[in-house]
């Protein structure tokens, strides 16, 4: 039995070894250009001319038939997605699976939502990739996954909120907590996976303090730590260290985001998925 993961591209993860991996695309659409969220793109070239534009770039969801055509060449498929409640992404899958499976009767896929984004779908994934290399059943796997969820969480520590506010991600009065000069907005996905400002800090490194603060009150006690930054790979350092002062062994991975990450989570975004 072949199996495969799929995962739209806000999981920040284009490619995965000793596994069938394949990345689905969102795109950030401008007035002057679309970019795609795949391999090659300059991210920090997108982000900059994304700056310089008056009016606000748009993002948009892999469809049904980008999703079907990435669930071809396995038998078993685990497609994560970002947060439902963020985005279509998600209902794109699910419709997907559906016409997939009455055409291919053979195949079983399983959307997951992550109620969540970037690094705790990075969580996720990894976790697919561990019981299939333990050779379970796809229904062993669905249910497992499901109980893992229940113990990953995750965290951001953002410089600016503007995108999301434009694209009605957040409400105006979150996003105007940031936008001061030095402030940071801490932020929750929350179990029904919307974003939740949790905190304002003042300054990066107190930030960072409040973001562990946060990690140990929600159970994290050494266990994986993911993060993905926009152009701020100091934070995500000056965190790892913090965690691994306190928590010797931790499995801690830092990686950049892609567009789709990068766009929300603007320039100074720190991203933190983690085990709770
Ligand atoms: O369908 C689309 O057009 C995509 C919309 C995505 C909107 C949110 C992306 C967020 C990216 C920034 C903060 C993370 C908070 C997540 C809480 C659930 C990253």
């Amino acid at each position: 039995m072949k199996y495969k993961i799929v995962s739209d591209s806000s999981s920040n993860i284009f490619t995965l070894s000793g596994v069938e991996y394949q990345s689905v695309p969102l795109k950030i659409i401008s007035e002057e250009k679309e970019y795609v969220d795949e391999p090659g793109l300059d991210v920090s070239k997108m982000v900059f001319e994304l700056s310089r534009l008056k009016k606000g770039a748009k993002t948009s969801c892999p469809n049904v038939f980008e999703w079907m055509d990435a669930f071809k060449g396995a038998e078993n498929v685990f497609a994560v997605t970002i947060t439902r409640g963020l985005s279509g992404s998600y209902s794109s899958a699910l419709q997907a699976k559906e016409q997939y499976e009455k055409e291919n009767p053979n195949v079983n896929i399983l959307v997951i939502d992550s109620l969540s984004t970037g690094p705790e779908m990075e969580l996720i994934i990894e976790k697919l990739q561990e019981y299939i290399a333990l050779e379970l059943s796809f229904e062993e796997i669905k249910e497992k996954i499901t109980e893992y969820q229940r113990s990953t969480n995750l965290l951001v520590s953002l410089q600016s909120l503007d995108n999301l506010a434009k694209n009605g991600r957040v409400s105006a009065a979150v996003a105007k907590l940031a936008g001061v000069l030095g402030i940071r907005v801490i932020g929750e996905a929350t179990k029904d996976g919307v974003l939740k400002s949790i905190h304002k800090s003042r300054g990066e490194k107190k930030a960072l303090e409040t973001i562990f603060e946060e990690m140990k009150s929600r159970g994290y006690k050494g266990g994986k730590v993911r993060m993905s930054h926009c152009d701020n790979i100091e934070s995500a350092e000056t965190l790892k260290n913090m965690i691994l002062k306190k928590f010797k062994k931790a499995n801690i991975k830092i990686r950049e985001c892609t567009a789709l990450c990068s766009f929300y989570a603007e320039k100074g975004g720190v991203i933190v998925g983690f085990e709770g």
